[in-house]
């Protein structure tokens, strides 16, 4: 057996690296492809093997003018400790969903964002709040006070990975704010950018993108939960433009589909807001999306989940993704 990069295999250098590992995947997922016909396609997911992780010797995505970037790093929050280990960065650099710039790559988005300007960059407060405003990114969160956290990340699709996020607490973000009494929950708008996001564009100026921007939602108990958490940075420096920069929601006992990247409106309403995937698939995508392994998807179970990069291991789910200590008096009635 030759030596086949697998757990770590992006710590080795490309040169470093056997090439017949690349080649043996390469030729694995072509006889698959073959052997299977149009199924296999499936098995062309480049996240089928490792091997992409060893495909970028650089963290790259960095935002060209981070804001408040002098933060960095910023103290620890040492009450928020992991079951497993930290996720390498650059695998989490290099696996990601982010469908304005691809709705099936996960191991590009990296290079897809590479060109996407995020300065400048806005921030609206808007809906039932004394004050409506417009804060510019920089200014928005020099006023908060940042801290590091490490969370675990479940997204519905079972892959999992645990990060340390820098940011600021959605709950002192409202303390600031005092949205009125009325404020029954809190709409998450993201950006709209069809000449760098892909998916945004419309096809032959017909279908217009109506589908877009991505849209995410908290009720107001759950946005002023300890957890919440408004992303700003990720391994003790400015996030990345693939995790979501500038702005970016954590709410790690959920699915990953609500924690919504590049953020440019916060918005206080009175009605559940209709969220991007809730409105594209209701059936499969609810408004909560807690982790819950004992509510499987339509189409699989939610029982176990596998860490990226290593598909092969799967460990069983945790109730709220193990954060029931802070999040299930929510749910008591539910
Ligand atoms: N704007 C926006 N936010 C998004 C998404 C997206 O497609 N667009 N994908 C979500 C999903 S499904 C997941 S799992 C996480 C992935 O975050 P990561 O790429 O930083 O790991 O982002 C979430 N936020
Ligand atoms: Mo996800």
């Amino acid at each position: 057996m030759p030596m086949i990069p697998r757990r770590h295999g992006w710590k080795i250098s490309e040169a470093e690296a056997t090439p017949e590992s690349v080649y043996l995947n390469r030729r694995q997922v072509m006889t698959q492809a073959v052997a299977a016909g149009i199924s296999g396609l499936l098995a062309l997911q480049p996240w089928n093997n490792t091997a992409w992780a060893t495909k970028n010797p650089l963290i790259t995505g960095k935002q060209a003018h981070p804001p408040a970037a002098d933060k960095y790093p910023a103290s620890k929050n040492t009450k928020f400790t992991l079951d497993r280990p930290l996720t390498d960065e650059r695998v989490a650099a290099m696996f990601n969903n982010f469908y304005e710039f691809s709705t099936y790559s996960k191991t590009n988005i990296w290079k897809l964002v590479e060109t996407w300007p995020t300065n400048p960059w806005t921030v609206e407060i808007a809906g039932l709040v004394p004050k409506p405003k417009i804060y510019d990114i920089d200014v928005l969160i020099r006023k908060m006070s940042l801290e590091e956290r490490l969370y675990r990340h479940r997204c519905v699709e079972t892959w999992a990975m645990a990060v340390p996020w820098t940011g600021f607490r959605m709950k002192d973000l409202i303390n600031l704010i005092q949205p009125l009494s009325s404020a029954r929950f809190v709409k998450f708008t993201t950006f709209m950018d069809p000449d760098h996001a892909p998916s945004q564009k419309p096809i032959l100026g017909l279908f217009s993108s109506e589908r877009w921007p991505y849209v995410e939602g908290l009720t107001m108990a759950e946005a002023t939960n300890e957890l919440t958490l408004m992303a700003t940075g990720i391994y003790g420096h400015p996030i990345l433009k693939q995790h979501g920069a500038p702005l970016r929601l954590v709410a790690p006992w959920k699915y990953g589909y609500k924690n919504a990247k590049s953020i440019v409106k916060i918005e206080f309403v009175n009605e559940q807001p209709r969220t991007y995937w809730n409105q594209a698939v209701p059936s499969e995508y609810d408004f909560l999306a807690n982790v819950n392994p004992k509510i499987p998807h339509k189409r699989w179970s939610q029982e176990t989940e596998w860490i990226i990069p290593d598909r092969s291991v799967r460990r069983p789910t945790m109730l709220y993704n193990g954060y029931g200590e802070w999040v299930a008096q929510l749910y008591k009635n539910a």
